[in-house]
């Protein structure tokens, strides 16, 4: 092995250490949920997006596409737009076709994956207006260089679609948006997509879909783990939860050990033990009031300028202004 693939920044090293730590820790085992996004957990997360059961990507379409207009009518230009994670091109297509109304627009997809970064060029590059330059770091260090960027009197519009603040903890979603708030300036404005609360039996199933994609797309973490990290996970010794916890206002997705049995992960130079029905958690997705909201926005900086809610599926457009 090259000396070189044993530094810290090397994302084989950090995902051994991560799974080290979540699978080795005492009570409840867990693993980051953005290790689902391996490009097969990409593949099913796509396929997810178009299940019945999953109204979320559909419902956060529907709003982009019906009131983009009146959306950008609220972001006074001249524009800078920067997306947090740049997702399938589909949905930001409305907005950047909305801007491109009034002026030439740039826009800045933030990715760690180059791969995406790549897929985002090719699907909105024919949008004759607009000039995309993929930014690939972390979150809020793409949005500080993309800041600097900006030219006098030009705003900021950072877009967050598709519930993805729902995957942070209770409290990690308020500290990641007044860091998302400390980099923008007064005037900037901040679209962000949230999963409304709704039936509990109506999120299970968007969850836990008959047809076993989500679980395919659960699952596929430890055999992420089997491929990457020389795993031995017997995949079928491990099944898809999906459960709404009350007392956070999320719903949870683990996977849960069979039978008590004991896994090596070569490349991590450990072992972990599972005890008969014990779980991994690998995601939350907190569902939101828009109450809860606008409570959050001002807790971070932001004035609630409008919400734009989905008549199918409750889920809601946020379109924060920084104060
Ligand atoms: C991409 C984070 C919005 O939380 O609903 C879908 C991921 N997990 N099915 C979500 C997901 C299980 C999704 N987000």
């Amino acid at each position: 092995m090259a000396a070189s693939a044993n530094v810290l920044s090397d994302p084989v090293t950090q995902f051994a250490a991560d799974v080290h730590a979540g699978l080795c820790r005492k009570g409840q085992k867990e693993l980051p949920s953005k290790y689902l996004y391996d490009p097969l957990g990409f593949a099913l997360f796509e396929v997810i997006t178009q299940l019945p059961e999953y109204g979320l990507t559909r419902a956060d379409e529907r709003l982009l596409r019906r009131h983009a207009k009146e959306m950008v009518k609220n972001v006074p230009g001249p524009t800078l737009v920067s997306e947090l994670g740049s997702g399938s091109g589909r949905k930001t297509r409305w907005i950047l076709g909305a801007l491109c109304e009034r002026e030439p627009v740039s826009y800045y997809p933030i990715e760690l994956s180059r791969a995406a970064l790549a897929s985002c060029e090719s699907q909105l590059g024919d949008i004759g207006c607009v000039s995309i330059v993929g930014v690939e770091r972390e979150y809020v260090d793409g949005l500080r260089e993309v800041a600097a960027l900006r030219t006098d009197g030009a705003r900021l519009l950072v877009l967050f679609l598709g519930s993805t603040i729902g995957n942070f903890d209770s409290g990690a979603d308020a500290r990641f948006l007044s860091e998302v708030r400390s980099v923008l300036t007064p005037g900037d404005s901040l679209l962000l997509g949230t999963d409304l609360l709704k039936p509990i039996e109506r999120m299970l199933e968007a969850y836990d879909d008959p047809l076993g994609v989500t679980a395919a797309f659960n699952l596929n973490l430890l055999g992420r783990i089997n491929r990457e990290l020389d795993g031995n996970f017997d995949l079928r010794q491990f099944e898809h939860v999906a459960r709404f916890n009350e007392a956070t206002g999320s719903i949870e997705m683990h996977v849960r050990s069979k039978r008590r049995q004991v896994v090596n992960v070569r490349r991590g130079g450990f072992a972990a033990t599972f005890a008969a029905g014990e779980t991994v958690w690998t995601e939350s997705s907190h569902k939101y009031t828009r109450q809860e909201i606008a409570k959050l926005a001002v807790s971070c900086g932001f004035r609630t300028e409008a919400q734009w809610v989905d008549d199918e599926w409750p889920f809601a457009e946020n379109l924060l202004l920084a104060v």
